[in-house]
């Protein structure tokens, strides 16, 4: 564990391969339940080349008209978002401290063309707690900056069963993942192969 930026701690190997194939099965879980859907940016429309679910009170969501928020319910089933498996509440509980459970988990599955462009976390309206992030399957290079968009970035290797925890100054920095790096890593564990080559959990806590 090392905090190369204030704010940003990096655990390599948070999981084990059995707890990366555990927590697997639960999220292959999530999105049988809630199906993956692709979000689209706020006035242009243009589709994100993650699709997502979510899992938790609320979940993340984004379309042409409404933009980004929060939603209780899933925008195709119509259905409440599906609980968050209790070992991500224990991750929160044990890497954060933060006295209230996380609100939403949002689940974003990269193929191996997905990014994520340069972007603050701000559709929340708590920005004291902290962001928990767990990846899984294909490492990807994921870039930090600050507060604002042109500053200097720090690039980031996160691989499957890394953990990151984002708070304090780091809580509203720029960041995004620049390209998936599928040769270098082993692939999702089974119940998730297939779907893509990485998957990434994004726990926040909203109001
Ligand atoms: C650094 N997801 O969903 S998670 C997102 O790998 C998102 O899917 C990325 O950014 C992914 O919004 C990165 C790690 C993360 C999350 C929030 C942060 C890093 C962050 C907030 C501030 C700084
Ligand atoms: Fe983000």
């Amino acid at each position: 564990m090392h905090e190369p930026i204030p704010g940003v701690r990096h655990m390599p190997g948070f999981l084990d391969a059995s707890a990366q194939a555990a927590l697997a099965a639960d999220i292959a879980g999530v999105i049988a339940a809630a199906p993956l859907f692709v979000s689209r940016m706020p006035r242009t429309g243009v589709p994100m080349s993650v699709r997502m679910t979510n899992c938790g009170s609320l979940g993340w969501m984004s379309d042409q008209e409404r933009g980004y928020r929060y939603e209780t319910h899933h925008p195709d089933t119509g259905q409440p978002w599906p609980a968050i498996p209790p070992v991500l509440l224990e991750a929160w509980g044990l890497l954060t401290g933060y006295p209230k459970p996380p609100e939403a988990c949002l689940v974003n599955v990269y193929d191996a063309e997905a990014r994520m462009g340069l972007h603050q976390d701000r559709d929340e309206t708590d920005f004291d707690a902290p962001i928990l992030s767990v990846s899984l399957g294909a490492d990807c290079r994921f870039r930090v900056g600050g507060l604002k968009r042109a500053g200097p970035t720090v690039p980031l290797i996160l691989s499957s069963g890394d953990a990151l925890v984002l708070g304090g100054p780091a809580r509203l920095y720029f960041h995004g993942v620049d390209k998936i790096l599928p040769s270098l890593t082993a692939p999702l564990p089974p119940p998730l192969m297939g779907l893509g080559a990485r998957v990434n959990l994004t726990l926040r806590r909203v109001s």
